[in-house]
């Protein structure tokens, strides 16, 4: 639910300022930058000078965005009436240059259960399934014209951050969201079309040399996969391809929590952890310093790759005792 003084705070700011930064998460998907693209139309529609940035740029998958373009690696050495940060629970998943950023007012919009409540605004709402849905219901609340350009920006974010609405976290507002959304003029069977049947060749040799690191726990119950950079190299793919290879182990019969070990650099690796049912793995990375959801979270780690693994069986084992 957002409150009415949230929507009064959020209108005025948008009436009495004028140029705005929207920021999106690094390792973006579509629901951080379909919400920050979705606020552009309606910003630059309004006649406002709008940047977004993305630190680690838009990946090839979802380039067919419309606007998607327009987002920029660099934040624009000017000074900004209001940031607007999307889909990030903190400020270090906007890639660590928040604080050097000239800014009067931050709005937070998200949906991470573990979000710090960094903005002077704060429009943060756990149980929505993807901070898309959370950007409709405020458009909607706001009085801020929905066309299909922003409908299906926002029903690719909520088709993403729902696994196409398999997820727990599809509820009966996000299937009413989406419904409207399709009313609006959202395509769902051409966004589903080029988010998930347009791969590349490279980005599959890159799976089959995941899966090939496949490992299962004795009881059947943890599946993990490891990513190491030498596999870009050999299938010609970057970070943006690893996107989603976790879901193969997690897809296994018996497993209830599924880890991917993605190398970054020497010694240190990023951690995407998943979960089935009603286990709640949001708290394992938490205890690593990272974050998330209850079902999909994660954290960055240091150290041997063996010392890391050890670690986060550890806590995952634990956690699958409670
Ligand atoms: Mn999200």
């Amino acid at each position: 639910m957002i409150r009415t003084d949230t929507i009064k705070k959020l209108k005025k700011l948008l009436r009495e300022n004028q140029r705005f930064l929207l920021l999106s998460h690094v390792n973006p998907e579509p629901d951080t930058i379909g919400a920050a693209l979705s606020f552009y139309h309606y910003l630059k529609a309004s006649g406002k000078d709008v940047h977004v940035y993305n630190a680690d740029g838009v990946p090839s998958f979802m380039r067919f965005m419309p606007h998607a373009k327009i987002i920029t690696t660099r934040i624009p050495a000017l000074r900004f009436d209001v940031a607007i940060c999307v889909d990030a629970g903190s400020t270090d998943m906007l890639g660590g240059h928040f604080d050097t950023i000239k800014k009067k007012i931050t709005v937070n919009i998200d949906h991470h259960r573990t979000n710090t409540m960094y903005g002077d605004l704060n429009i943060v709402d756990p149980d929505a399934s993807a901070a898309c849905e959370l950007m409709y219901a405020l458009f909607k609340k706001a009085g801020i014209p929905v066309d299909s350009t922003v409908a299906a920006l926002l029903l690719a974010g909520i088709i993403y951050d729902t696994g196409s609405f398999r997820y727990r976290n599809t509820t009966s507002k996000t299937l009413k969201t989406a419904a409207e959304l399709i009313g609006l003029g959202a395509d769902i069977g051409d966004i589903s079309e080029k988010l998930y049947e347009n791969q590349s060749l490279g980005r599959l040799k890159l799976l089959e040399m995941v899966l090939d690191t496949l490992e299962l726990s004795s009881d059947g119950r943890i599946a993990s996969v490891e990513l190491t950079r030498s596999m870009y190299e050999a299938t010609g793919t970057t970070k943006e391809d690893s996107e989603g290879l976790i879901d193969y182990p997690k897809s296994i019969a018996g497993v209830v929590v599924a880890v991917l070990f993605r190398e970054v650099k020497e010694g240190k690796y990023k951690i995407s952890l998943r979960s089935k049912s009603n286990v709640t793995i949001s708290e394992i990375a938490e205890q690593f310093g990272g974050g998330g959801h209850k079902n999909a979270a994660g954290c960055t780690m240091e150290g041997l790759l063996f010392d890391v693994k050890n670690k986060v069986f550890a806590k995952i084992i634990e956690r699958l005792r409670q």
